[in-house]
């Protein structure tokens, strides 16, 4: 039985390299789950025809009840609710859900999500906002949602403080002020922690400056990655989880529109990750925490938990490449178009 591994699809030629390794694939892989025993991943043929990339087939988006082309826009406002003073509390409801997604053609991958999608919502407010995160865990595993900003010890959602990890059925609430303004993210903070992250438990938290920002077409990107029979090296890799999503169907903008995407890093296993953009060269704002860039380049390395805003605009139509600058990652998955009009 073949095995569907990192070596192997490089070996095998990258973008193609999954519909090879699949092809000698004889039935179903499984893999388990080092420190909880509960991960599974099927790797095997969907339908009569092998999986393959380069002839364009994805996944199931909606059988996956996700799709990275909606999601890169996507942007969670939760519900507001104004104190007698007036100041806003903004709410939101994150479950954590044991979910099989396919990240590629006919690669399941039993996932851990907040709300059934990886990444998990991107949850967006204005600075000194008060939060409140009502979070329930529908898994059979612990967890907890550690938020990165400005918050008190007992709100920081790891083990062992506040309500510490949240068992099975169990439920809490995190509730602390929107800083500082820039660009965050959320992730599970339960042991064993590489798991408990690469599984899927993650999302961007975005905290606008009050006076906000300049106007611009707004995405989203959750660098990340897959080691779907986990030996602790990835198979896939992406931004905003499906290999290759944006190559099949690019990302429309619209020339001399500013363009702005909120860039996080989640990927385990691997020390770090970039993005590279083709064509041209972007602003780039650490963290989003100041408004001033600290680079003007077309490539910025980020470890995981870094991330940082990109800004710029295309003076010419056409399609640019984007992707990692790691050549690896580019041809397991990390690599996609704009397509400019
Ligand atoms: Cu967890």
């Amino acid at each position: 039985m073949a095995e569907l591994t990192r070596r192997k699809l490089i070996a095998a030629g990258g973008l193609g390299g999954v519909a090879a390794v699949l092809a000698t694939h004889s039935g179903t892989a499984t893999g388990q789950h080092a420190g909880h025993g509960a991960g599974e991943v099927h790797a095997g043929h969907e339908g009569s025809g092998h999986a393959d990339f380069r002839d364009g087939r994805t996944v199931d988006h909606a059988a996956n009840g996700f799709d990275p082309h909606e999601l890169v826009r996507d942007f969670d406002w939760g519900r507001t609710t104004r104190t007698a003073s007036g100041r806003v509390i903004r709410e939101w409801e994150l479950v954590a859900i044991d979910r099989e997604i396919e990240v590629a053609p006919g690669v399941r991958f039993a996932a851990w999500t907040y709300n059934g999608r990886v990444p998990g919502p991107t949850l967006r407010c204005r600075e000194g906002e008060r939060l409140r995160i009502t979070f329930a865990n529908a898994s059979v595993h612990p967890h907890t949602i550690h938020f990165h900003g400005i918050h008190p010890a007992e709100m920081d959602g790891v083990p062992g403080i506040g309500d510490g990890q949240i068992e099975p059925g169990g439920k809490t609430v995190y509730e602390f002020d929107a800083l500082p303004a820039g660009l965050h993210l959320y992730h599970c903070h339960v042991r064993p922690l590489a798991e408990h992250i690469a599984k899927g438990l993650y999302g961007a938290f975005i905290v606008d400056p009050k006076d906000g920002r300049e106007d611009a077409d707004e995405l989203v990107m959750v660098m990340n990655g897959f080691d779907t029979n986990f030996d602790r090296a990835n198979e896939l890799y992406a931004a905003n989880t499906i290999p290759f999503a944006y190559m099949h169907e690019p990302i429309a903008v619209k020339r001399d529109e500013l363009i702005r995407i909120y860039l996080v890093n989640v990927l385990e296993y691997d020390l770090i990750n970039s993005f590279h953009l083709h064509g041209n060269l972007f602003h780039y704002f650490p963290t989003g925490t100041s408004k001033t860039p600290s680079e003007f380049t077309d490539t910025v390395m980020l470890c995981q938990g870094q991330r940082g805003i990109v800004e710029w605009k295309f003076p010419y139509a056409g399609k640019f490449m984007f992707h990692a600058h790691q050549s690896e990652f580019t041809e397991l998955g990390w690599q996609g178009f704009f397509e400019v009009s």
